[in-house]
Protein backbone atom coordinates (compact mmCIF):
# COMPACT_ATOMS: atom_id res chain seq x y z
CA UNK A 1 0.00 0.00 0.00
CA UNK A 2 1.28 3.76 -0.86
CA UNK A 3 1.55 5.61 2.28
CA UNK A 4 -0.34 8.30 3.07
CA UNK A 5 0.83 11.30 4.52
CA UNK A 6 -2.36 14.20 5.78
CA UNK A 7 -1.05 17.54 5.88
CA UNK A 8 -4.99 19.42 5.26
CA UNK A 9 -4.41 20.85 8.99
CA UNK A 10 -1.49 22.94 8.39
CA UNK A 11 2.11 22.19 6.67
CA UNK A 12 4.72 21.22 9.01
CA UNK A 13 7.48 23.24 9.45
CA UNK A 14 10.25 20.65 8.91
CA UNK A 15 8.56 19.76 5.64
CA UNK A 16 11.83 18.44 3.80
CA UNK A 17 12.26 16.02 7.09
CA UNK A 18 8.63 14.75 6.73
CA UNK A 19 8.49 14.54 2.88
CA UNK A 20 9.55 10.82 1.60
CA UNK A 21 12.77 10.32 0.40
CA UNK A 22 15.11 7.49 -0.53
CA UNK A 23 18.37 7.88 1.37
CA UNK A 24 21.52 6.26 -0.60
CA UNK A 25 25.07 5.88 1.49
CA UNK A 26 27.78 7.06 -1.08
CA UNK A 27 29.96 7.30 2.22
CA UNK A 28 30.40 3.49 2.83
CA UNK A 29 30.94 3.25 -1.14
CA UNK A 30 33.62 5.44 -0.78
CA UNK A 31 35.95 3.01 0.97
CA UNK A 32 35.14 0.19 -1.72
CA UNK A 33 36.12 1.97 -4.97
CA UNK A 34 39.39 4.31 -3.33
CA UNK A 35 41.69 0.91 -4.16
CA UNK A 36 39.98 0.51 -7.35
CA UNK A 37 40.75 4.22 -8.54
CA UNK A 38 44.28 4.23 -7.02
CA UNK A 39 44.88 0.69 -8.94
CA UNK A 40 44.13 2.24 -12.58
CA UNK A 41 45.69 5.26 -11.82
CA UNK A 42 49.20 3.00 -11.09
CA UNK A 43 48.43 0.33 -13.58
CA UNK A 44 46.58 1.63 -16.31
CA UNK A 45 44.87 -0.26 -18.81
CA UNK A 46 46.05 -3.80 -17.44
CA UNK A 47 43.83 -2.62 -14.33
CA UNK A 48 41.03 -1.70 -15.73
CA UNK A 49 41.31 -4.79 -17.66
CA UNK A 50 41.66 -7.05 -14.59
CA UNK A 51 39.00 -5.33 -13.19
CA UNK A 52 36.83 -5.74 -16.15
CA UNK A 53 37.58 -9.75 -15.63
CA UNK A 54 36.68 -9.77 -11.86
CA UNK A 55 33.11 -7.61 -12.49
CA UNK A 56 31.98 -8.45 -15.47
CA UNK A 57 33.34 -11.50 -15.84
CA UNK A 58 35.24 -11.37 -19.18
CA UNK A 59 38.08 -10.54 -20.71
CA UNK A 60 38.67 -8.46 -23.26
CA UNK A 61 42.19 -7.09 -24.50
CA UNK A 62 41.70 -3.15 -24.88
CA UNK A 63 38.51 -1.38 -23.56
CA UNK A 64 38.46 0.42 -27.09
CA UNK A 65 35.29 -0.81 -29.53
CA UNK A 66 36.82 -1.27 -32.85
CA UNK A 67 34.72 0.86 -35.62
CA UNK A 68 33.54 -2.74 -36.80
CA UNK A 69 31.56 -3.23 -34.02
CA UNK A 70 29.53 0.65 -34.11
CA UNK A 71 29.26 -0.16 -37.42
CA UNK A 72 27.41 -3.92 -37.37
CA UNK A 73 25.51 -2.78 -34.00
CA UNK A 74 24.16 0.42 -36.46
CA UNK A 75 23.22 -2.11 -39.04
CA UNK A 76 22.04 -4.44 -37.10
CA UNK A 77 19.38 -1.91 -35.02
CA UNK A 78 15.90 -2.49 -35.36
CA UNK A 79 14.26 -0.26 -37.53
CA UNK A 80 11.44 1.20 -35.09
CA UNK A 81 14.16 2.02 -32.87
CA UNK A 82 16.35 3.25 -35.26
CA UNK A 83 13.82 5.59 -36.62
CA UNK A 84 13.04 7.20 -32.57
CA UNK A 85 16.41 7.06 -31.76
CA UNK A 86 16.67 9.40 -34.99
CA UNK A 87 13.63 11.92 -33.98
CA UNK A 88 14.85 12.48 -29.90
CA UNK A 89 18.47 13.63 -31.41
CA UNK A 90 16.46 15.42 -33.65
CA UNK A 91 14.77 16.98 -31.23
CA UNK A 92 17.10 17.55 -28.54
CA UNK A 93 19.06 19.01 -31.34
CA UNK A 94 16.85 21.49 -31.84
CA UNK A 95 16.26 22.55 -28.38
CA UNK A 96 20.13 22.04 -26.82
CA UNK A 97 21.33 24.16 -29.94
CA UNK A 98 19.16 26.88 -28.58
CA UNK A 99 21.16 26.90 -25.25
CA UNK A 100 24.20 28.47 -26.83
CA UNK A 101 25.09 31.09 -25.31
CA UNK A 102 27.19 34.21 -27.77
CA UNK A 103 29.93 35.66 -25.53
CA UNK A 104 28.92 39.11 -24.82
CA UNK A 105 31.64 42.43 -24.23
CA UNK A 106 30.58 45.20 -21.86
CA UNK A 107 32.06 48.45 -21.65
CA UNK A 108 32.90 49.15 -17.86
CA UNK A 109 34.18 52.52 -18.84
CA UNK A 110 35.67 54.49 -21.94
CA UNK A 111 38.81 51.63 -22.95
CA UNK A 112 38.14 49.25 -20.31
CA UNK A 113 36.28 46.05 -21.11
CA UNK A 114 34.96 42.87 -19.99
CA UNK A 115 34.08 39.87 -22.69
CA UNK A 116 33.04 36.66 -21.24
CA UNK A 117 33.86 33.99 -23.29
CA UNK A 118 32.45 30.89 -23.34
CA UNK A 119 35.17 28.21 -23.78
CA UNK A 120 34.00 24.20 -24.35
CA UNK A 121 35.44 21.61 -21.81
CA UNK A 122 38.17 20.07 -23.85
CA UNK A 123 37.53 16.47 -23.52
CA UNK A 124 34.62 14.47 -22.02
CA UNK A 125 33.97 11.21 -20.58
CA UNK A 126 30.54 9.62 -20.91
CA UNK A 127 29.37 7.10 -18.88
CA UNK A 128 26.62 4.74 -19.42
CA UNK A 129 25.11 2.47 -16.89
CA UNK A 130 24.57 -1.50 -18.87
CA UNK A 131 23.47 -3.18 -15.87
CA UNK A 132 19.57 -4.02 -15.80
CA UNK A 133 19.00 -0.75 -17.43
CA UNK A 134 20.65 -0.19 -20.79
CA UNK A 135 19.42 3.51 -21.64
CA UNK A 136 20.40 3.73 -25.24
CA UNK A 137 18.64 7.32 -24.75
CA UNK A 138 20.65 8.58 -22.16
CA UNK A 139 23.38 8.19 -24.58
CA UNK A 140 21.60 10.46 -26.88
CA UNK A 141 21.01 13.33 -23.38
CA UNK A 142 24.48 13.60 -22.52
CA UNK A 143 26.20 13.50 -25.80
CA UNK A 144 23.93 15.98 -27.39
CA UNK A 145 24.21 18.85 -24.91
CA UNK A 146 28.29 17.97 -25.15
CA UNK A 147 27.96 17.88 -29.06
CA UNK A 148 26.47 21.26 -29.10
CA UNK A 149 28.93 22.96 -26.75
CA UNK A 150 31.29 22.23 -29.11
CA UNK A 151 33.32 19.64 -27.09
CA UNK A 152 36.29 18.58 -28.92
CA UNK A 153 36.82 15.39 -28.07
CA UNK A 154 33.96 12.77 -26.74
CA UNK A 155 34.56 9.05 -25.49
CA UNK A 156 31.41 7.49 -24.56
CA UNK A 157 31.78 4.55 -22.01
CA UNK A 158 29.91 1.48 -20.92
CA UNK A 159 30.03 -1.70 -18.86
CA UNK A 160 31.47 -4.63 -20.97
CA UNK A 161 28.95 -7.56 -21.24
CA UNK A 162 29.68 -11.04 -21.19
CA UNK A 163 27.20 -11.79 -23.60
CA UNK A 164 28.06 -9.53 -25.98
CA UNK A 165 31.60 -10.69 -26.12
CA UNK A 166 33.36 -7.87 -23.88
CA UNK A 167 31.68 -4.75 -25.70
CA UNK A 168 28.88 -2.98 -24.62
CA UNK A 169 25.37 -3.19 -25.22
CA UNK A 170 24.45 -3.14 -28.87
CA UNK A 171 21.94 -0.78 -28.90
CA UNK A 172 24.23 1.65 -26.63
CA UNK A 173 26.99 1.59 -29.71
CA UNK A 174 24.41 1.76 -32.06
CA UNK A 175 23.31 5.26 -30.62
CA UNK A 176 26.93 5.89 -30.32
CA UNK A 177 27.28 5.28 -34.00
CA UNK A 178 23.88 7.10 -34.66
CA UNK A 179 25.59 10.36 -33.06
CA UNK A 180 28.44 9.99 -34.59
CA UNK A 181 30.62 8.87 -31.48
CA UNK A 182 33.71 7.15 -32.44
CA UNK A 183 35.49 6.64 -29.58
CA UNK A 184 33.68 4.00 -26.96
CA UNK A 185 35.21 1.75 -24.13
CA UNK A 186 33.99 -1.35 -23.08
CA UNK A 187 34.68 -0.30 -19.02
CA UNK A 188 31.91 -0.05 -16.28
CA UNK A 189 31.95 1.18 -12.62
CA UNK A 190 34.54 3.12 -10.73
CA UNK A 191 37.33 2.10 -12.84
CA UNK A 192 35.78 3.80 -15.72
CA UNK A 193 35.55 7.01 -14.30
CA UNK A 194 39.13 6.30 -12.82
CA UNK A 195 40.04 5.35 -16.26
CA UNK A 196 38.71 9.18 -17.55
CA UNK A 197 40.47 10.77 -15.27
CA UNK A 198 43.97 9.20 -14.88
CA UNK A 199 43.66 8.39 -18.26
CA UNK A 200 45.40 4.82 -19.61
CA UNK A 201 47.33 3.35 -22.63
CA UNK A 202 43.42 2.86 -24.69
CA UNK A 203 42.17 5.92 -23.64
CA UNK A 204 43.73 9.66 -22.90
CA UNK A 205 42.18 11.79 -19.54
CA UNK A 206 39.14 13.47 -20.11
CA UNK A 207 38.74 17.03 -18.64
CA UNK A 208 35.37 16.20 -17.17
CA UNK A 209 32.93 12.63 -17.03
CA UNK A 210 29.51 12.88 -16.66
CA UNK A 211 26.02 10.29 -16.82
CA UNK A 212 24.50 8.64 -14.28
CA UNK A 213 25.80 5.37 -13.04
CA UNK A 214 25.65 2.92 -9.73
CA UNK A 215 26.18 3.85 -6.36
CA UNK A 216 29.78 3.16 -6.87
CA UNK A 217 30.25 5.33 -10.25
CA UNK A 218 28.84 8.13 -8.14
CA UNK A 219 30.98 7.09 -5.24
CA UNK A 220 34.03 7.08 -7.50
CA UNK A 221 33.12 10.46 -9.29
CA UNK A 222 33.10 12.13 -5.85
CA UNK A 223 36.75 10.68 -5.11
CA UNK A 224 38.09 11.94 -8.29
CA UNK A 225 35.94 14.81 -8.25
CA UNK A 226 38.76 18.07 -8.22
CA UNK A 227 41.28 15.68 -10.44
CA UNK A 228 38.23 15.64 -13.15
CA UNK A 229 35.03 17.70 -13.64
CA UNK A 230 32.05 15.87 -12.57
CA UNK A 231 28.04 16.44 -13.11
CA UNK A 232 25.36 16.41 -10.55
CA UNK A 233 25.72 12.83 -8.30
CA UNK A 234 22.77 10.95 -10.16
CA UNK A 235 20.28 9.30 -7.68
CA UNK A 236 17.19 6.88 -8.08
CA UNK A 237 14.83 8.55 -9.95
CA UNK A 238 11.54 10.42 -8.79
CA UNK A 239 8.50 11.56 -10.42
CA UNK A 240 6.02 14.00 -7.57
CA UNK A 241 2.75 15.00 -9.59
CA UNK A 242 0.69 18.07 -7.84
CA UNK A 243 -3.01 17.49 -8.94
CA UNK A 244 -6.79 19.06 -7.75
CA UNK A 245 -10.12 17.12 -8.68
CA UNK A 246 -10.11 18.06 -12.46
CA UNK A 247 -7.07 15.28 -12.66
CA UNK A 248 -7.86 11.90 -14.47
CA UNK A 249 -6.84 9.15 -11.79
CA UNK A 250 -5.89 6.95 -14.52
CA UNK A 251 -2.98 9.30 -16.07
CA UNK A 252 -2.03 9.79 -12.98
CA UNK A 253 -1.30 6.57 -11.32
CA UNK A 254 0.29 5.33 -15.14
CA UNK A 255 2.90 8.52 -15.16
CA UNK A 256 3.50 7.52 -11.02
CA UNK A 257 4.24 3.95 -12.41
CA UNK A 258 6.13 4.56 -15.08
CA UNK A 259 8.94 5.98 -13.36
CA UNK A 260 8.25 3.76 -10.18
CA UNK A 261 9.36 0.64 -13.10
CA UNK A 262 12.83 2.32 -12.57
CA UNK A 263 13.57 0.73 -9.80
CA UNK A 264 12.80 -0.56 -6.25
CA UNK A 265 14.13 2.18 -5.04
CA UNK A 266 12.74 5.07 -6.98
CA UNK A 267 10.24 7.50 -5.89
CA UNK A 268 6.66 7.93 -6.86
CA UNK A 269 4.91 11.04 -4.98
CA UNK A 270 1.34 12.44 -5.54
CA UNK A 271 0.80 15.56 -3.80
CA UNK A 272 -3.24 16.94 -3.92
CA UNK A 273 -5.69 18.68 -2.75
CA UNK A 274 -8.27 16.03 -3.40
CA UNK A 275 -8.98 13.23 -1.35
CA UNK A 276 -11.22 11.78 -3.89
CA UNK A 277 -8.53 12.14 -6.31
CA UNK A 278 -6.21 10.09 -3.65
CA UNK A 279 -8.72 7.24 -3.33
CA UNK A 280 -9.29 6.94 -7.06
CA UNK A 281 -5.40 6.99 -7.80
CA UNK A 282 -4.94 3.94 -4.99
CA UNK A 283 -7.99 2.12 -6.43
CA UNK A 284 -6.42 2.55 -10.00
CA UNK A 285 -2.82 1.69 -9.16
CA UNK A 286 -3.37 -2.52 -8.80
CA UNK A 287 -4.66 -3.31 -11.82
CA UNK A 288 -2.28 -0.90 -13.77
CA UNK A 289 0.65 -2.48 -11.65
CA UNK A 290 -0.31 -6.11 -12.50
CA UNK A 291 -1.05 -5.57 -15.78
CA UNK A 292 2.39 -4.55 -16.27
CA UNK A 293 6.14 -6.30 -16.78
CA UNK A 294 7.87 -5.35 -13.84
CA UNK A 295 5.54 -5.29 -11.56
CA UNK A 296 7.35 -6.59 -8.36
CA UNK A 297 9.74 -3.90 -8.93
CA UNK A 298 6.91 -1.40 -9.08
CA UNK A 299 5.01 -2.67 -6.37
CA UNK A 300 8.63 -2.29 -4.01
CA UNK A 301 8.74 1.57 -5.63
CA UNK A 302 5.49 2.66 -4.62
CA UNK A 303 5.16 0.72 -1.07
CA UNK A 304 8.79 2.17 -0.10
CA UNK A 305 9.62 4.65 2.29
CA UNK A 306 9.95 6.72 -0.30
CA UNK A 307 6.64 7.42 -2.22
CA UNK A 308 3.62 8.36 -1.12
CA UNK A 309 0.13 10.41 -1.56
CA UNK A 310 0.34 13.54 0.31
CA UNK A 311 -2.78 15.44 0.93
CA UNK A 312 -3.17 19.52 1.09
CA UNK A 313 -5.87 21.62 1.80
CA UNK A 314 -4.98 24.08 -1.16
CA UNK A 315 -2.97 24.21 -3.88
CA UNK A 316 -0.95 27.66 -2.72
CA UNK A 317 0.03 24.43 0.14
CA UNK A 318 0.48 22.42 -2.98
CA UNK A 319 3.21 24.33 -4.06
CA UNK A 320 5.10 24.73 -1.02
CA UNK A 321 5.16 20.82 -0.54
CA UNK A 322 6.50 20.68 -4.14
CA UNK A 323 9.01 23.26 -4.00
CA UNK A 324 10.13 21.77 -0.74
CA UNK A 325 10.61 18.00 -2.58
CA UNK A 326 12.05 19.43 -5.16
CA UNK A 327 11.43 16.98 -7.49
CA UNK A 328 13.75 15.50 -10.25
CA UNK A 329 10.62 15.38 -12.46
CA UNK A 330 7.35 17.63 -11.23
CA UNK A 331 4.05 17.05 -13.00
CA UNK A 332 0.89 19.64 -12.43
CA UNK A 333 -2.55 18.36 -13.20
CA UNK A 334 -4.73 20.96 -12.18
CA UNK A 335 -7.22 23.26 -13.47
CA UNK A 336 -5.09 26.42 -15.01
CA UNK A 337 -1.74 24.24 -15.02
CA UNK A 338 0.63 25.99 -16.74
CA UNK A 339 -0.40 28.68 -14.73
CA UNK A 340 0.47 26.69 -11.47
CA UNK A 341 3.52 25.97 -13.27
CA UNK A 342 4.51 29.08 -13.68
CA UNK A 343 4.77 29.07 -9.69
CA UNK A 344 7.40 26.48 -8.98
CA UNK A 345 10.56 27.10 -8.01
CA UNK A 346 12.47 23.93 -7.34
CA UNK A 347 11.71 21.08 -9.53
CA UNK A 348 14.55 19.42 -12.35
CA UNK A 349 11.71 19.56 -14.97
CA UNK A 350 7.57 20.81 -15.17
CA UNK A 351 5.54 18.85 -17.27
CA UNK A 352 2.28 20.93 -17.92
CA UNK A 353 -1.09 19.62 -18.10
CA UNK A 354 -2.23 15.94 -19.02
CA UNK A 355 -0.65 15.79 -22.72
CA UNK A 356 2.99 16.58 -21.08
CA UNK A 357 3.97 13.07 -19.22
CA UNK A 358 7.59 12.56 -17.49
CA UNK A 359 7.70 9.46 -20.30
CA UNK A 360 7.47 12.16 -23.38
CA UNK A 361 10.45 13.81 -21.65
CA UNK A 362 12.56 10.76 -21.02
CA UNK A 363 12.55 10.12 -24.86
CA UNK A 364 11.44 12.85 -27.35
CA UNK A 365 9.69 16.12 -25.87
CA UNK A 366 13.48 17.64 -26.55
CA UNK A 367 14.28 18.86 -23.43
CA UNK A 368 16.95 17.01 -21.17
CA UNK A 369 16.45 13.67 -19.09
CA UNK A 370 19.66 14.19 -17.24
CA UNK A 371 18.18 16.14 -13.72
CA UNK A 372 18.95 16.61 -10.60
CA UNK A 373 17.63 14.29 -7.75
CA UNK A 374 17.44 14.17 -3.97
CA UNK A 375 16.28 17.57 -3.57
CA UNK A 376 19.45 19.09 -5.51
CA UNK A 377 16.95 20.88 -7.99
CA UNK A 378 16.93 23.43 -5.61
CA UNK A 379 20.29 24.68 -6.34
CA UNK A 380 20.98 23.02 -9.31
CA UNK A 381 19.36 22.40 -12.93
CA UNK A 382 19.34 19.74 -15.27
CA UNK A 383 22.34 18.34 -17.94
CA UNK A 384 22.47 21.17 -20.80
CA UNK A 385 24.72 22.59 -23.08
CA UNK A 386 26.25 24.43 -20.34
CA UNK A 387 27.02 22.43 -18.46
CA UNK A 388 29.89 21.94 -20.68
CA UNK A 389 30.63 25.48 -20.79
CA UNK A 390 33.21 27.71 -18.86
CA UNK A 391 32.74 31.49 -18.44
CA UNK A 392 35.97 33.10 -19.19
CA UNK A 393 36.30 36.71 -18.34
CA UNK A 394 38.26 38.39 -20.82
CA UNK A 395 39.92 41.77 -18.97
CA UNK A 396 40.92 44.37 -21.81
CA UNK A 397 41.78 48.30 -20.14
CA UNK A 398 43.77 50.72 -21.49
CA UNK A 399 46.48 52.88 -20.12
CA UNK A 400 43.94 55.76 -19.43
CA UNK A 401 41.56 53.04 -18.43
CA UNK A 402 44.03 52.06 -15.85
CA UNK A 403 44.70 55.11 -14.67
CA UNK A 404 40.93 55.88 -13.87
CA UNK A 405 40.98 53.06 -11.56
CA UNK A 406 44.45 53.59 -9.77
CA UNK A 407 43.16 55.18 -6.62
CA UNK A 408 40.30 52.90 -5.69
CA UNK A 409 42.84 49.66 -6.49
CA UNK A 410 44.98 51.13 -4.19
CA UNK A 411 42.98 52.16 -1.55
CA UNK A 412 41.23 48.90 -1.16
CA UNK A 413 44.54 47.04 -1.73
CA UNK A 414 45.24 49.04 1.70
CA UNK A 415 42.26 48.29 3.26
CA UNK A 416 43.08 44.44 2.87
CA UNK A 417 47.18 45.32 4.19
CA UNK A 418 48.17 43.71 0.32
CA UNK A 419 50.11 46.73 -0.57
CA UNK A 420 51.65 44.93 -3.27
CA UNK A 421 49.28 44.86 -5.49
CA UNK A 422 48.34 49.27 -5.26
CA UNK A 423 52.03 48.70 -6.57
CA UNK A 424 51.75 46.74 -9.55
CA UNK A 425 49.64 49.53 -11.00
CA UNK A 426 51.75 52.23 -9.57
CA UNK A 427 54.80 50.49 -11.20
CA UNK A 428 52.99 52.01 -14.84
CA UNK A 429 52.73 55.41 -13.81
CA UNK A 430 56.17 56.16 -12.37
CA UNK A 431 54.86 54.89 -8.78
CA UNK A 432 52.51 57.72 -8.21
CA UNK A 433 48.63 56.80 -8.46
CA UNK A 434 47.66 59.02 -11.19
CA UNK A 435 45.18 61.75 -10.94
CA UNK A 436 41.75 61.67 -12.53
CA UNK A 437 42.58 63.68 -15.37
CA UNK A 438 45.64 61.37 -16.21
N1 LIG B 1 13.43 8.81 -16.20
C1 LIG B 1 14.86 8.60 -16.29
C2 LIG B 1 15.38 8.63 -17.70
C3 LIG B 1 14.95 7.50 -18.55
N2 LIG B 1 13.72 7.00 -18.64
C4 LIG B 1 15.70 6.77 -19.42
C5 LIG B 1 13.70 6.04 -19.54
N3 LIG B 1 14.92 5.89 -20.01
C6 LIG B 1 15.58 9.68 -15.46
O1 LIG B 1 15.21 10.96 -15.83
ZN1 LIG C 1 12.19 7.21 -17.09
Amino acid sequence: MISRIDMRGSLPADLRDVLPRAEIDVEAALEKVRPICEDVRHRGAAAVRELTARFDGVEIATTRVPAEALERALRELDPRVRAALEESIRRARLVHRDQRRADVTTQVVPGGTVTERWVPVERVGLYVPGGRAVYPSSVVMNVVPAQEAGVGSLAVTSPAQKEHGGLPHPTVLAACALLGVDEVHSAGGAQAVAMFAYGTEDCPAATMVTGPGNIYVVAAKRLLKGRIGIDSEAGPTEIAILADETADPVHVAADLISQAEHDTIAAAVLVTTSAELADAVEKELPGQVSATRHSERITEALNGRQSGIVLVSSIDDGLKVVDAYAAEHLEIHTADAAAVAARVRNAGAIFVGTYAPVSLGDYLAGSNHVLPTGGCACHSGGLSVQSFLRGVHVVDYSREALAGAAAHVSALADAEDLPAHGAAIRARFDWRVPTETE
